[in-house]
């Protein structure tokens, strides 16, 4: 029992001296057209946009997954959602998951051409 005790105390120290040593990222992610965070798209995420821009009482309530589109919350998000759970068409990845980067993680940039300032432009 002792010696179940000392496994354990050693596995905790372990765990922690790993968390510590590897870096944590903020990257977070949402499953896009799961407006109540269930982690699935049903009928269920239409009827909380719609209870949403109703400004009725939602439970739980992401955003930017509702925002199925991009162009902000509005009543084609749960239209969106309704067509691709009728199978209609999926143009919007709807039930796909969307990684939001860590803003403090530098993203990769792309080189610029450079261009001599003393060159003449091609006619
Ligand atoms: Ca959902
Ligand atoms: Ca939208």
């Amino acid at each position: 029992m002792k010696r179940l005790g000392l496994i354990g105390l050693v596995l905790i120290c372990l765990m922690i001296a790993v968390s510590m040593i590897l870096p944590v990222s903020a990257a977070s992610s949402y499953l896009r057209g799961d407006a109540d965070g269930d982690g699935k798209v049903t009928i269920l995420d239409a009827t909380a946009i719609q209870r949403s821009l109703a400004a009725l009482p939602v439970k739980s309530f992401n955003e930017k997954a509702a925002d199925v589109d991009g162009d902000g919350l509005n009543i084609t998000d749960a239209t969106w959602i309704q067509r691709y759970l009728a199978e209609f068409d999926n143009i919007h990845h709807i039930n796909e998951t969307v990684t939001i980067p860590d803003p403090t993680t530098p993203q990769p940039t792309t080189p610029q051409p450079t261009r001599d300032p003393y060159e003449l432009p091609v006619v």
